[in-house]
């Protein structure tokens, strides 16, 4: 048993589509992959402002509200809770050039409103969390926008929504790259500092996914610790990434366990979860998987963070210790090696 708490995204089962391929699976209704997420384990859910509510473009700020109600309701009868809700502001014909830093002004406008719908879903569905991933909040032209004007603009978001709703909190989901080619909040260091500015720093922290670490050339778990120094690690999305290149979501620990093994740690040893906080796994099914077997990999990630938890709760602050009056941390080294395959 792990002693961490699970979330998903419903779009982390799907139909298969990426850049080169369509469709190969078919379409799960929200219900079904609810059941299924509570008879796996799962206990949290993260959606997306349309994966509450399909089509808000076309509806009134009531009707989103009613259409919410009834999300909640699922989520109730499957015993689950919601975690986050985040406007999904990369599909749109109005977040082409960005989001809240488009050089268009209709199209900032339209960010802002998804934003605070997305306050007002979060309170129907029981959750205080916000999350931005700010997907294409940079440039593909570099000379096209200016960053500092544009990194102002998403403080000035940061700031909106937390004067529009007292309650929520902001959790900024930082990636460097994909889809845009720069980002303008592209680590955990750059949240922190959009967050100290902020006019309520208190409500303001992370998600920090391991694979865009990776893809920021960085160490997840060193990551996932700066945050968790700052007091700001409000959800991590455990997956794995094979090194500089587009962005896998591969099933947690995938590709390098020591890494697996140093994330689960600093979450142990610093006692994550107790204020409430899940172990996100932002992860992508294979393509070539079959319909039905379409949840193993969030399966595989919820086994390797508790063979990882084993690990952790197996190392010996002794030895640790040893080596470290001994000076001796190639002897360190071989310890976790061996606790890693062992
Ligand atoms: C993509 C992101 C994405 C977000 C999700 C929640 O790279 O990781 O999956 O986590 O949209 O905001
Ligand atoms: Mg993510």
């Amino acid at each position: 048993m792990s002693r961490f708490r699970f979330s998903v995204g419903p779009w982390n089962v799907n139909e298969g589509v990426e850049a080169f391929g369509p469709a190969v699976r078919p379409s799960i209704p929200l219900e079904e992959k609810f059941k299924k997420f509570a008879e796996i384990g799962i206990s949290g859910v993260q959606f997306h402002d349309d994966d509450a509510v399909p089509n808000m473009n076309d509806l009134s700020e009531a009707e989103i509200i009613e259409e919410a109600k009834k999300v909640k309701a699922l989520l109730d009868k499957y015993g689950l809770e919601a975690e986050f809700v985040a406007p999904r502001l990369w599909q749109d014909p109005h977040t082409t050039d960005g989001a809240f830093t488009s050089n268009f002004p209709e199209d900032r406008e339209f960010a802002m409103w998804r934003a605070y719908r997305s306050c007002d879903i979060a309170k129907v569905l029981g959750t205080k969390k916000i999350v931005l991933w700010l997907a294409r909040e940079g440039t593909l032209c570099q000379e096209s926008k200016s960053a500092v004007e544009n990194v102002n603009r998403l403080l000035d978001t940061v700031n909106k929504l937390l004067a529009y709703d007292p309650e929520i909190e902001v959790l900024i989901e930082p990636k460097p790259n994909e889809p845009i080619d720069r980002s303008f909040c592209p680590t955990v260091g750059h949240v922190m500092a959009l967050g100290a500015k902020s006019i309520d720093p208190k409500r303001v922290g992370c998600v920090m996914e391991s694979a865009h670490a990776i893809l920021a050339g960085l160490d997840p778990a060193n990551e996932m610790s700066f945050a968790i120094a700052m007091g700001k690690l409000g959800s991590v999305h455990f997956n794995d990434q094979n090194g500089v290149r587009y962005d896998q979501d591969k099933s947690f620990g995938a590709e390098n366990l020591r890494s697996a093994f140093n994330q689960v740690k600093v979450l142990c040893d610093n006692n994550y979860g107790a204020n409430g906080e899940f172990v996100g796994l932002d992860v992508k099914c294979m393509r070539t998987q079959r319909p039905g077997d379409d949840y193993q990999h969030i399966i595989n990630s919820m086994r390797l963070v508790e063979i990882m938890e084993e690990k952790v709760d197996r190392f010996d602050n002794a030895v640790l210790q040893q080596c470290i009056d001994e000076k001796n941390y190639e002897k360190l080294e071989l310890y976790v090696l061996e606790l890693l395959t062992h």
